[in-house]
C-alpha cells in the first residue's frame, strides 16, 4: 500500500493513480483484493443495498484516497464490502457520490467509479434521486436510464481521447432489469449542474430536447466508467415531479419520504439484478 494521498485537484497528479492507491486501501480494509460490481447509492437509495447480502466491511470515505465524506444529508460517508448472496462475488457499495456542484472538480465526481475499475470491478450500477417529466411516475417509481444529455458542459475525459458513448447505457443490463421488474419504464436522464432545482421553463426545455428526467448527477460517471471499460446500469428513483409538472413546491424532506416508500421495490430490484449479473 502507498501511504500518498495524492491531491486529485492537483494537474499534475494522474488521477487513475489515486484509484489505484484508494483500491489499495479498499483491498487492505476489506480484507480481499477483489471487488465484482460496484453501486453508488444516491437519493433515496440508502436503504436498498442491505437486500444484496451481508456487509462484511465498513470503511470510511475519510480513509480512502481521494474519497470525501457525504455532502448530502441521508447519505453515508463510507463504503462497504457486501457478499452477494452465496455467489461468492461481491460488490463495493459507495454509500455516496461527490456532485459537480460541490466544487471539487469532475476528477471528483468521476473517483468512485475509476476505483471501481481499480478495484476489479466490471460492472457499476448508478443510482440516483431525481425529478420526473412524466406525470404517471410519481414519486417513489424507479425508472431505467436509457441514455443521458449532459448538460454540465464538462467531460470527466482528458485529453484528446474520443469515448464512443452509444449504448452507454449498456442494453444486456436494462434488459435484466426489467426481466427482474416488467413493470419498469426507461427514459432520458438530463444532468443539470445543481444545486439548486430547475425552472419550470428549463424543465420544460429539458422534455423538448428530449429528456424525461433532471438530476445534479450519473451522467458524467457514466461517461468515466464506459471510458474504464465498464458496464453501466443507471437506475432513477424519481423521488418528486420535476418543478412545474405539478403545483407542488420541491424539497429535500419529499426526496427522503419517497425514498423510504420505494425502498422496498428498488431493494428487491437491485439484489436480484446484483445477483444475476
Ligand atoms: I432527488 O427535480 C432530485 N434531484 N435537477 N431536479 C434536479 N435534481 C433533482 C431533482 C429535480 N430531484
Amino acid at each position: 500500500m502507498t501511504s500518498s494521498h495524492r491531491d486529485l485537484s492537483d494537474p499534475s497528479t494522474d488521477p487513475f493513480d489515486v484509484a489505484a492507491d484508494a483500491a489499495a486501501v479498499i483491498a487492505e480494509r476489506t480484507g480481499v483484493d477483489h471487488h465484482d460490481v460496484a453501486l453508488v447509492l444516491g437519493s433515496g437509495w440508502s436503504q436498498t443495498a442491505d437486500l444484496i447480502g451481508e456487509t462484511l466491511a465498513t470503511v470510511d470515505n475519510a480513509d480512502v484516497p481521494g474519497f470525501h465524506k457525504a455532502a448530502v444529508a441521508g447519505h453515508s460517508g463510507s463504503m462497504r464490502s457486501v457478499a452477494i448472496g452465496d455467489t461468492g462475488r461481491r460488490a463495493l457499495v459507495f454509500g455516496t457520490r461527490t456532485h459537480f456542484y460541490e466544487g471539487r472538480g469532475v476528477r471528483a465526481v468521476v473517483h468512485g467509479v475509476r476505483t471501481a475499475k481499480a478495484a476489479g470491478c466490471s460492472t457499476v450500477v448508478l443510482t440516483n434521486g431525481c425529478g420526473g417529466l412524466n406525470p404517471a411516475w410519481a414519486p417513489g417509481t424507479p425508472v431505467l436510464i436509457r441514455d443521458h444529455i449532459n448538460l454540465t458542459a464538462h467531460s470527466p475525459i482528458e485529453g484528446a481521447n474520443f469515448v464512443d458513448l452509444t449504448d452507454l447505457y449498456t442494453p444486456r443490463l436494462r434488459d435484466l432489469a426489467r426481466e427482474v421488474d416488467p413493470d419498469l419504464d426507461e427514459g432520458v436522464y438530463v444532468q443539470f449542474r445543481g444545486p439548486h432545482y430547475e425552472t419550470p421553463a428549463e424543465v420544460q426545455m429539458a422534455k423538448v430536447i428530449g429528456g424525461d428526467l433532471v438530476g445534479m448527477s450519473t451522467s458524467l460517471e457514466a461517461i468515466a466508467a464506459r471510458q474504464a471499460g465498464l458496464d453501466v446500469l443507471g437506475i432513477s428513483l424519481v423521488t418528486n415531479l420535476a418543478a412545474g409538472i405539478s403545483d407542488q413546491p420541491l424539497s429535500h424532506a419529499e426526496v427522503l419520504e419517497a425514498g423510504q416508500a420505494a425502498a422496498e421495490r428498488c431493494g428487491r430490484l437491485l439484489a436480484a439484478v446484483v445477483g444475476r449479473l
